[in-house]
């Protein structure tokens, strides 16, 4: 399980840096360091930047949220829906129900204590985000059935990009 952050110090701003860079180009809307190998508390989110999947995605300018040992201090009652996917599981889409609003306490790129206050999509990403630091995905918000029909077909694509090899 991804560690917390001891001290945002300059080494690690590089690295946000570096994440925002890898997320931009993987047009994500949304990356935790775990995905880059790296099993620290630490995930950045750009939802004016990313993929133009969804239709409130890739709309305005870039605006990278940096968020260090996230933790959720309050969400509402009220789950909402959103068609999700994951940089992880390529072309793969399913319906998770969160909550629909969360604040969100972390430290920010300069290690201050900050609070975000989320709905909509931010909502729904900070806590895909925040799933990947504790070792969870998307489709473990599934039932087994969605779950392994989605891991059935990421392994047989990977397969034959294998193949192509
Ligand atoms: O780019 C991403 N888009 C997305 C769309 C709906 C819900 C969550 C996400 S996050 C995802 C990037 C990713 O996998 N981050 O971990
Ligand atoms: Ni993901």
């Amino acid at each position: 399980m991804s560690k917390a952050v001891e001290k945002v110090d300059d080494a690690t701003r590089d690295f946000l840096d570096n994440m925002v860079e890898t997320m931009h180009a993987m047009n994500g809307i949304g990356l935790a360091a775990i995905q880059v190998g790296v099993p620290k508390r630490i995930l950045v989110m750009d939802l004016g930047k990313g993929s133009s999947r969804y239709p409130d995605e890739g709309q305005g300018k870039s605006s990278p949220l940096y968020l260090i040992n996230p933790k959720i201090i309050d969400a509402s009652e009220e789950l909402s829906p959103y068609e999700e996917g994951c940089l992880s599981f390529p072309g793969q889409y399913a319906e998770v129900w969160r909550p629909a609003k969360v604040k969100v306490q972390y430290l920010d790129y300069l290690g201050k204590e900050q609070v975000l206050k989320a709905e909509g999509l931010l909502a729904t990403c900070v806590q895909h985000e925040m799933d990947h630091l504790d070792g969870i995905t998307f489709v473990d918000h599934l039932s087994a059935l969605k779950r392994d029909m989605i891991i059935r077909k990421v392994k047989k694509s990977q397969r034959l990009k294998d193949d192509d090899l």
